[in-house]
């Protein structure tokens, strides 16, 4: 349709803005970076750092997305290395502070990587190691449609588009591929991949051929893939004669030369061009008429750099298919070191900046002035910048809701012999049967081990997420199986491959649901115990986000005995205890389960909460039989309670954390006969017993006076000092070992220390030295080292 003079006269004066906004992007990221490495005050010696040429490379389009293409309920990972850009287009918003940006980098300062959690402008996704950022966009836009579906999203706000704006070499990890064909799998819609296709890493300039393969692993899995590579400058010269074969020479030359002609300017490029192709009829018109500034910025532009392209191409995606942009870019674009291979870390030094200050037309003292330099109305450019669509929401971006109400107990009845994973599968099974608003708000998810780890009830309740409802053959079929699958837009259980490094960002996305889309869910994800390890930095990444969630690691422990070594898993006690917003329960009994996963769903929805991991077991152990009360609820949640506690003068206690607990009770039942007053130490969580003594021991030594003491010493007040201690978990001796220098006693750490093997739970029990016998041969050296 032939636009109208007026929106002609619209459409430039908005392309000036935001060509003068690129600019000072461009100026205001390189000047944020240099700031903080060579004219704040160094204390510690260390290099600061910064990437100016990777904010260079996309500075066209960060500011066509903020400045005109975005809409506030669209979510952003920025790729983590073009941090000042982000941080300079909030500073132009109005929602990032001056000073900020100077203490980039510094304490206080605005993050080197987008972080949710320690940014206070509107960043939507955190980034930093790379690949992650990117493929929770996926996952997120799958949260999206599933709050959606379920009718949790608020009313007024319409889904929006998840997009990542990438470095190239993002996807050489193998987590986005991951993430792709899950994506494929459940149809995932309204999400776009920037790829900054600067065709520069770190080390080194990527391969050629690059494009081609990206291009077909995204239409493999069904994306739109868009590429924009030449801009309008080449494209007119294109049409000129002699053009053709320019054309064809740019799209042939390798992405090494590309990148060296690019840094050493219009004289090399003229002389390359003329020495491949200068008697192609027409060329040495075309070349003559560009001096080597003009020739520089025509091979220079890329359709990445050319704002007009840029738009054109954002502006005309019409559907919410999933699409995939390969934006053709130099790296330090307008930048001394552009395409240069070590420019990654790069920085400009001080003459180099001196250079470009002048050339940007920033006067001294001049430099964090937003309008400085510019060579347009300012008054018209606030006016746009107030206007811009994705800066209406303003604080408004941030969303909340409201919290789920809880009841009042968790009744899992179990007598006799059982196992936590089965109480566990029995807790939400019961969820599941019910109507409550907890039920409403849970959506579970195991990568190909739902049934294995006891989910299969709770599905069976309530179904399975899919965007198309689909039946169960099986069970209209009548083939007789205990699951029910059903597939549909109602189902509470998402379903995913066996790659839980793609549970833990489907997690993070879940566990964000609230602030990213106003409404509340409650994640339970569960993983084979040792498989943590798997998608271990997933898990960093959720927790460094803040995301809320409840993570089952099971079976866990040598406990799995047939299964072997490789099954078994030893170290995820530490990691439990090491992981900042995750706190690690490992209870023994299903009383001490249903209380920690109901003190779990509040933990996740407090402001000052966090993530839970329960680590549990299928070995099946006798319940105590026993009422619950308060104070047996409260010592379960701090970490620790004495199932029997010592006499005043006993010289020995156990220790025990989860599935040993039976070895421990025998143990002990064993040893009272020589030391009737031995004391039972029940460890229900290592990790929130240690936080709370360090919590208690820091207050104490900033002066804040002798304060409470924390659990695990009031506990342990009861144990004479230097009485023996000794302590047994499936797992890490480590994760019990430091309870001896709690209040001065004698550590006797039992646990595993080497890879099981395939046995019985009993020869691996022995072999491992955490058997009942085992306990009481260390109790027969306490006694030993006593007297000694
Ligand atoms: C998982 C992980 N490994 C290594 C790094 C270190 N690192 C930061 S950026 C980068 C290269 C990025 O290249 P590219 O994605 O192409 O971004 P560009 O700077 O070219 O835009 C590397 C290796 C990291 N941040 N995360
Ligand atoms: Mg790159």
């Amino acid at each position: 349709m032939a636009r109208t003079k007026s929106e002609e006269r619209a459409e430039s004066k908005k392309l000036a803005y935001l060509k003068a906004l690129e600019r000072k992007l461009l100026w205001l990221s390189a000047w944020t970076i240099h700031n903080a490495n060579h004219i704040r005050e160094a204390r510690d010696g260390l290099k600061v750092g910064g990437h100016q040429a990777s904010c260079a490379s996309v500075a066209t389009l960060m500011t066509a997305l903020y400045f005109d293409v975005l809409r506030p309920n669209d979510r952003v990972a920025v790729k983590p290395h073009a941090s000042p850009v982000f941080h300079a287009i909030q500073y132009l918003f109005g929602n990032q502070s001056r000073d900020k940006l100077k203490q980039f980098r510094s304490l206080g300062g605005a993050q080197s990587y987008p972080s949710r959690t320690k940014d206070g402008d509107d960043v939507d996704i955190s980034t930093g190691s790379v690949g992650l950022g990117v493929g929770l966009t996926l996952f997120a836009s799958m949260v999206r449609d599933y709050i959606q579906l379920h009718r949790l999203a608020p009313e007024q706000e319409q889904p929006g588009r998840m997009i990542a704006i990438m470095g190239d070499a993002e996807l050489d990890e193998g987590n986005v591929y991951e993430a792709l064909l899950e994506g494929w799998k459940h149809d995932v819609r309204n999400l776009w991949w920037m790829i900054d296709y600067n065709r520069q890493s770190l080390d080194r300039v990527v391969n050629d051929k690059l494009f081609q393969k990206i291009k077909d692993f995204f239409q493999a899995v069904g994306w739109q893939v868009v590429i924009l590579k030449h801009g309008k400058l080449q494209q007119a010269a294109f049409e000129r004669r002699g053009g053709a074969a320019l054309r064809q020479w740019i799209d042939d030359c390798p992405n090494e030369l590309y990148c060296a002609l690019t840094f050493k300017g219009g004289a090399a490029w003229r002389e390359r061009l003329l020495r491949d192709i200068g008697a192609v009829a027409g060329m040495r018109e075309l070349l003559g008429d560009h001096s080597d500034d003009a020739l520089q910025a025509l091979m220079t532009n890329l359709a990445g750099h050319d704002m007009k392209s840029v738009l054109e191409a954002l502006n005309a995606v019409d559907s919410d298919v999933p699409h995939c942009f390969i934006i053709y870019t130099i790296k330090g674009y307008g930048l001394p070191f552009a395409g240069h291979k070590d420019n990654h870390a790069g920085l400009m030094n001080v003459e180099q900046m001196a250079d470009f200050q002048n050339a940007m037309g920033i006067a001294e003292g001049n430099e964090w002035e937003p309008f400085a330099g510019m060579d347009i109305d300012e008054q018209g450019l606030r006016r746009f910048l107030e206007e811009v669509p994705f800066n209406q929401a303003g604080a408004a971006r941030q969303l909340a809701a409201d919290k789920v109400p809880l009841p009042a107990v968790f009744d899992v009845r179990a007598s006799g012999k059982t196992s936590t994973q089965e109480a566990f599968g029995r807790v939400l099974n019961d969820l599941g049967r019910g109507d409550s608003e907890l039920a409403r708000h849970i959506v579970t998810t195991s990568p190909d081990v739902t049934v294995s780890t006891n989910l299969g009830g709770w599905v069976n309740q309530r179904g399975i997420f899919n965007r198309a409802d689909r039946e169960d053959v099986f069970h209209s079929e009548k083939v007789v199986s205990m699951q029910k699958w059903a597939l549909s837009r109602n189902g509470q259980h998402i379903e995913l491959g066996i790659a839980e490094n793609n549970m833990f960002l489907l997690l993070a996305s879940l566990g964000l649901s609230a602030p990213l889309f106003g409404a509340r869910l409650l994640p339970v994800g569960t993983v084979y115990d040792p498989f943590i390890a798997r998608g271990l930095d997933a898990l960093n990444y959720a927790c460094y986000q803040d995301a809320r969630f409840m993570l089952v690691g099971t079976p866990s422990g040598i406990s799995l005995a047939p299964e072997g070594g490789a099954h078994q898993s030893i170290s995820t006690p530490l990691i439990g205890m090491g992981q900042p917003g995750l706190t690690l329960f490992e209870p023994a009994y299903a009383d001490e389960l249903a209380e920690i996963m109901l003190w779990g769903f509040g933990h996740m929805q407090d402001a000052d909460g966090g993530s839970l991991y329960m680590r549990l077991s299928t070995r099946a152990i006798e319940q105590p039989r026993r009422e619950m009360n308060e104070t047996l609820r409260g010592d379960i949640l701090h970490g620790a309670y004495w199932r029997a506690a010592p006499a005043p003068d006993a010289p020995l206690a156990l220790a025990y954390c989860g599935a040993l607990a039976a070895e421990a009770e025998e143990a002990y039942q064993a040893l009272l006969e020589d030391i009737p007053g031995a004391g039972l130490l029940a460890v229900t969580s290592p990790d929130r017993l240690h936080g709370d003594w360090l919590a208690a021991r820091r207050a104490r030594s900033a002066g804040e006076g002798a304060g409470a003491p924390s659990h695990i010493e009031s506990l342990l007040a009861q144990l004479r000092p230097g009485a023996a201690l000794i302590s047994v978990l499936d797992g890490h001796p480590a994760t019990l070992s430091w309870l001896g220098s709690v209040a001065g006693h004698r550590p006797y750490p039992l646990g595993v220390t080497s890879f099981g093997e395939s046995g019985d739970a009993n020869a691996l029990y022995r072999k491992h030295a955490i058997d009942t016998d085992a306990i009481l041969d260390m109790a027969a050296l306490a006694c030993l080292d006593a007297v000694r």
